[in-house]
């Protein structure tokens, strides 16, 4: 067990002593994630890459002898304490708590004795921005309860769990991309996941060491009918693979496309389809061209995959596109939304002595739109959820 001790972990524990007038047992972090290409490609069973951020989120954690749970926020200030009546059915705890007790209720719906915990969360994931800061939460506190609990839950089958909790308590539709990322990532690769097998294979991404940087520029957009609009794409996604008598999108070949859509009944199905096998198929070129160690051509790949997210499957906003746009007229060599769409993050492949000149670019082009100033800031690929100490 590694101790690294920096300003996050050091108010998580502040946090906690100030709710519970004593030290913590230990503490647990989970990263957010950024995904360099494969967009919506998780719930239709297919391919996805993306890798962790050095931001974090610690949680702070100690047995309540209760046996209830209690968590508190540096955030928000608030304290949530929750117990078995809670736990038994989604629904009974909301906001951002939610994501807690949707953890404790999806390890005791898998058979397991959760203990009752205290806890206190801090995080330098921003909320809202589409870096998985709810993913980062959930498998935090999973963490925490598998080791205070010594529950059975390898790590390569927890990200399953904490979307079954994201899923069915908090009720939000998403694949598994992001418990995956910010629990099974590796500093210094990117994580190529099939998402039918979750078969992980860890391709090495050394920016750095090929003269290269990727920002990820905060669009600032807000989210406007996020949530909707995500579950009406899962939504279009099965019922064009139902039409197609497929499992899931992930079946459809890339092969001879246009005849296959042609079967379909609309524009805007075939347009869906379209994205998503021949975003599954951007993966793997990338993965390609990153296993032979040509980082700098991916760039093409990133602004293919921005193009048809924003023609076919019709998820992004103003601010993205134009992010993306003065990236790649300020040299950029690729650059895409990252995440599930209607605002968030854009990231941008640039040759390291480039970055503040794309960075500039991309403000300048936000005040001629009078849109709310991005915020830029540095990736670079971080491991996945640990214990602190
Ligand atoms: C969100 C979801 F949580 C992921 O599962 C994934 O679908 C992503 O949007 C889009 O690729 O982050």
């Amino acid at each position: 067990m590694t101790t690294r001790p920096d300003a996050v972990a050091d108010r998580a524990t502040t946090c906690f002593q100030h709710a519970y007038g004593q030290a913590p047992t230990g503490r647990w972090a989970a990263p957010g994630r950024v995904n360099l290409i494969g967009e919506h490609t998780d719930y239709n069973d297919g391919f996805v890459l993306p890798f962790a951020l050095p931001l974090r989120t610690v949680i702070a954690a100690g047995p309540e002898p209760t046996g209830s749970w209690t968590v508190c926020s540096e955030l928000t200030g608030e304290t949530v304490s929750f117990g078995d009546d809670e736990v038994a059915r989604p629904g009974q705890v909301t906001g951002w708590a939610a994501y807690v007790a949707g953890v404790v209720w999806a390890l005791r719906a898998a058979g397991h004795q959760v203990p009752g915990v205290r806890l206190a969360v801090a995080s330098d994931v921003p909320l809202g921005a589409g870096l998985s800061s709810s993913a980062a939460l959930e498998a935090a506190v999973l963490a925490a309860l598998v080791d205070l609990g010594g529950l059975e839950l390898p790590p390569d089958q927890q990200p399953r769990l904490a979307q079954h909790a994201e899923n069915h308590y908090v009720g939000a539709p998403t694949g598994i991309m992001d418990q995956s990322a910010v629990i099974r990532c590796r500093g210094g690769h990117a994580l190529f996941l099939d998402c039918r097998t979750e078969h992980v294979e860890h391709i090495p991404f050394d920016l750095a060491g090929a003269g290269l940087a990727i920002l990820v520029i905060d669009s600032r957009a807000p989210h406007r009918h996020a949530d909707g609009e995500y579950a009406a794409r899962r939504a279009s996604c099965e019922k064009a693979a139902a039409l197609l008598g497929v499992p899931a999108l992930r079946d459809v070949p890339a092969v001879r496309l246009d005849e296959t859509l042609a079967r379909l009944p609309d524009g805007e199905t075939r347009r869906r389809v379209r994205h998503v096998v021949t975003e599954d198929q951007r993966v793997l070129d990338t993965v390609a061209l990153l296993r032979s160690g040509q980082v700098r051509q991916i760039g093409p790949l990133l602004t293919a995959s921005h193009a048809s997210m924003r023609d076919d499957f019709a998820i992004t906003v103003p601010e993205v596109d134009t992010a993306v746009e003065a990236a790649l007229a300020a040299g950029a060599l690729g650059a895409r939304m990252t995440g599930g769409g209607f605002g968030g993050c854009v990231l941008a492949l640039v040759e390291a002595d480039q970055s503040d000149h794309v960075s500039a670019a991309v403000t300048t082009a936000y005040t001629a739109r009078s849109f709310t100033p991005p915020t830029v800031t540095l990736a670079t690929p971080a491991p996945g959820a640990t214990r602190l100490d």
